[in-house]
């Protein structure tokens, strides 16, 4: 899509460079990039421009670069598993593998040599990474338990594959939406639980009867960020559950990018989000444009959605639709994995299941189609002592960022430390409901803190004068039905300060009790 130029208005730095030549333009200068090697390409092209292809230059590691690929709805198979565990073994200690906060795959260690061959053997299992960076459409999510659910109310997975081939033509990469004013996320919910976060996407479609018919509410504008968090509005919108959710959202990415220079969200990239749009123009004004690109008129929302329930974290052995069958949640610490876990999840879905495997946006894996009667030989499996069905209370609900590891972003260490926290307080308490604690590298959010019970987002603070790595504290975030986003509490809490705190917490709000 061509951006419409006006030289009067100011842009920012990410803006021109996106003029001077499109992200995704570096699909064809990829060979030449190997040839000359990165340290010899062109700074934009190194840090910025890659990542239209999913490609991360990571300043903490470089030359080890980091693939973000596409995951729509978190659907997985034993041979995608297969495959990106490969890409992955031949990295020895560097590779590794995370599963996203986006029910998305991460894979860390990559050699830029290397990746038109990973290409290649993505395309085999019908994967790709295109676009899942910078100014694009993010992966896409849906329900985790679409077609195995008995609760479902709508099967979300085909509506969100088709979503992202509109969006990516198919995978190939599409100009179309390439030079969005800002990141974008999309959402499709198809139980009564809200397992997506509708709160906190651009685009969120949620479960609701229209004179008897099921189709979905929109919210429109919810967003994570540094500088504001805003929950998603509702867009007064009803659609089918059909090709209009893939118009829909065609309709407002391009009322988003043709109309982001004139209404200023070009200049400043921390007013660019889609909720800057609508609060610019006013939620009717916003609809009425919409409805325009749509072409034909926009239903007005059903009363009511269907959102009735709490968030489920899927953990555990549930019964399947499908009669005699299971599926099994798996808790993968912090969503990191590597090589040979990848391997052995692939095989377990293959002899127990039919092969599928889900992501969650809790960072963690299902395999559905289990028998009933094979339930009992698969708990048995090695692999469920590293990725248990029962884990303790605290470590289930775990959620973390990538955290300095990876992201130069990062103000502290994320993964390791929550996780040994979590599990000191696993052994120390008895904690009688769930409480989800997200831990978060920077103001970015990315471990979504506001929606957590209690949240702790990276930051610098001093001890006995000294600089120290250290957490502000959030509390409140709601998830499911009524959903909201929490607030922070405390300021600059030293993290080797935070465990008495947390253990305070928990005891006080929580009613958790110290074990004998
Ligand atoms: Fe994020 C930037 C990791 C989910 C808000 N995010 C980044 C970068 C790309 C920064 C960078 O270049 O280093 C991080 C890459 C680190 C790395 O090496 O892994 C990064 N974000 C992640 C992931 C991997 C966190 C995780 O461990 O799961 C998640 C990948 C999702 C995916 O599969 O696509 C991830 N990021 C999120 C979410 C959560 C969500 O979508 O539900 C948010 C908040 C929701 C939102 O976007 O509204 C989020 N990430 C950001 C932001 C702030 C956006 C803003 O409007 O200001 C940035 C910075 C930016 O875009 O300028 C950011
Ligand atoms: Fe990196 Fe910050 Fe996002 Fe964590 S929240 S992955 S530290 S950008």
């Amino acid at each position: 899509m061509t951006v419409a130029t006006n030289p009067t208005l100011k842009v920012n730095k990410i803006e021109k460079a996106k003029a001077e030549k499109d992200g995704l333009a570096v699909k064809d200068e990829l060979e030449n990039f190997i040839k000359i090697g990165w340290e010899e390409m062109d700074k934009t092209d190194l840090e910025m421009r890659l990542k239209w292809l999913g490609i991360f230059y990571r300043p903490v590691t470089p030359g080890k670069f980091m693939l973000r690929l596409r995951t729509p709805n978190g659907n997985l198979d034993s041979k995608k598993m297969r495959v990106l565990a490969e890409i992955i073994q031949r990295y020895g200690d560097d590779g590794s593998a995370d599963i996203t906060t986006r029910q998305n795959i991460q894979l860390r260690g990559v050699r830029l040599e290397d990746i038109p061959e990973i290409f290649r053997k993505l395309e085999t299992v019908g994967m790709t990474s295109i676009q899942s960076g910078m100014d694009n459409v993010r992966n896409i999510t849906g329900s985790p338990v679409a077609g195995i659910d008995a609760d479902e109310l709508i099967d979300t997975r085909e509506l969100v594959k088709k979503v992202e081939d509109m969006i990516t033509n198919n995978g190939q990469g599409n100009y179309a939406f390439t030079n969005l004013p800002r990141k974008f996320n999309i959402a499709i919910e198809g139980g009564r639980d809200n397992s997506i976060h509708a709160e906190i996407n651009d685009i969120a479609f949620v479960p609701a009867y229209k004179q008897g018919e099921l189709g979905f509410n929109v919210l429109v504008g919810g967003y994570l960020s540094a500088q504001r968090c805003a929950e998603a509005v509702k867009m007064d919108v009803w659609v089918a559950p059909n090709d209009d959710v893939v118009e829909l959202c065609r309709a407002i990415l391009t009322v988003y990018t043709e109309n982001g220079l004139n209404e200023g969200l070009r200049t400043n990239r921390q007013k660019a989000r889609l909720m800057w749009l609508i609060d610019k123009w006013g939620m009717e004004k916003f609809r009425s444009e919409v409805e325009k690109e749509f072409g034909k008129p926009l239903m007005r929302a059903a009363l009511e959605d269907e959102i009735t329930q709490d968030k489920k974290d899927y953990i555990g052995i549930y019964p399947q639709k499908q009669a005699g069958y299971s599926y099994v949640g798996l808790h993968v610490p912090v969503g990191r994995l590597d090589a040979s876990a990848m391997f052995e999840i692939a095989r377990l879905a293959e002899v127990y299941g039919n092969g599928e495997i889900r992501a969650t946006v809790e960072q963690n894996f299902i395999i559905p189609f289990l028998k009933n009667e094979h339930l009992e030989a698969f708990l048995a499996e090695p692999l469920l002592q590293q990725f248990p069905v029962n884990p303790t209370p605290l470590t289930r609900s775990l959620i973390s960022c990538t955290g300095n590891r990876y992201c130069n972003f990062a103000m502290i260490e994320t993964k390791h430390r929550g996780l040994q926290l979590a599990q000191e307080l696993d052994r120390e308490l008895e904690i009688p409901q769930r409480v989800r604690i997200h831990w978060t590298g920077c103001p970015n959010s990315c471990g979504q803190v506001q929606a957590a019970d209690i949240g702790l987002m990276g930051t610098k603070t001093r001890k006995n004068g000294e600089a120290v790595e250290g957490v502000d504290l959030y509390m409140g975030g709601k998830v499911g039905k009524d959903a909201k986003l929490g607030d922070l509490q405390q300021k600059g809490i030293p993290c080797e300060d935070l465990k008495p705190i947390l253990r305070n917490l928990l005891i006080e709000q929580f009613g958790a009790k110290l074990k004998e």
